[in-house]
């Protein structure tokens, strides 16, 4: 495939947009680890995790257009199945308005004691090089796969000519599917988004999944606050969303399941 290079005037053009932001929320999943779900057809449902610091009520959509979206305006979650499972995921909005949306991906970002990964690092910035068509608002494609870097780690904390001990590296996060609460109306025409017809603050996805670790990229579904990224980053209003996760038993185990209890029933009657 051609790629398009993106030149650097854009790229520092980039850096200087996220310059700003970035202490504040490069990508971790603390506080928000569901854990291990043994999958395998066992129903399965893990606590429930409340945050109240989704950035902005456009972040998610925000990731689904060619420009891709600033993970910073998203949270990230992670969760791992031991087994291959039918795994539903849902969100339930706890803020007046906000219509969530979310995107999983087979892969997990950086995680401590390693630097974490965020949009503006020099290495995401080689990434957003690499890739076609328009000016990236940042890295996290909320439809497919996507790359992320991080930054090296120094001898001395934050100092570069002290030396390097752990290199910079990628993380790859491989798409497996997203759901969205409403309709195009709210998270735009982009082909391919899974709304739910209904936008009333829940939305809820059921996706077969293979063992191994996963993320979870959640955030707002009103495109229409998006805007063109920000010379200066601004400051973004939180919102708050209570997920919930859950292995189902296989669609046949329910069809198994049925047709027992129907025999049973059929049996004692007899
Ligand atoms: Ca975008
Ligand atoms: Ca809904």
């Amino acid at each position: 495939m051609m790629k398009q290079h993106t030149p650097l005037s854009a790229i520092f053009g980039l850096l200087a947009i996220f310059g700003a932001d970035l202490a504040s929320a490069h990508i971790s999943y603390t506080n928000r680890d569901f854990g291990i779900l043994q999958g395998g057809g066992n129903l399965e449902t893990k606590p429930s995790i409340a945050i109240t610091n989704i950035s902005s009520d456009f972040g998610w959509a925000a990731t689904t257009d060619a420009n891709y979206g600033d993970s910073h305006r998203t949270r990230a979650f992670r969760f791992q199945l031991a087994n291959a499972g039918i795994v539903t995921l849902s969100v339930q909005s706890n803020t007046a308005g906000f219509l969530p949306g979310f995107s999983i991906y087979s892969g997990l970002s950086h995680l401590a004691p390693v630097a974490l990964a965020h949009d503006s690092s020099a290495l995401s910035l080689e990434i957003l090089g690499e890739l076609s068509g328009p000016l990236k608002a940042g890295v996290l494609f909320g439809l497919g796969n996507w790359e992320i870097g991080n930054d090296p780690a120094y001898n001395i904390h934050g100092d570069p000519l002290s030396g390097i001990t752990v290199p910079a590296s990628r993380r790859s996060f491989s798409y497996m599917g997203n759901a969205a609460d409403g309709t195009s109306g709210n998270y735009g025409v982009t082909a391919g988004i899974n709304g739910d017809g209904i936008a009333d603050g829940f939305v809820t996805g059921t996706f077969s999944l293979p063992a191994g670790d996963y993320s979870v990229f959640v955030g707002g579904a009103n495109i229409s606050t998006e805007g063109p990224p920000p010379a200066i980053p601004g400051t973004y209003a939180n919102y708050a969303s209570t997920l919930t996760l859950s292995t189902v038993p296989e669609p046949s185990n329910y069809l198994l399941i049925g047709l027992t209890g129907l025999g049973l029933a059929f049996l004692r009657r007899r």
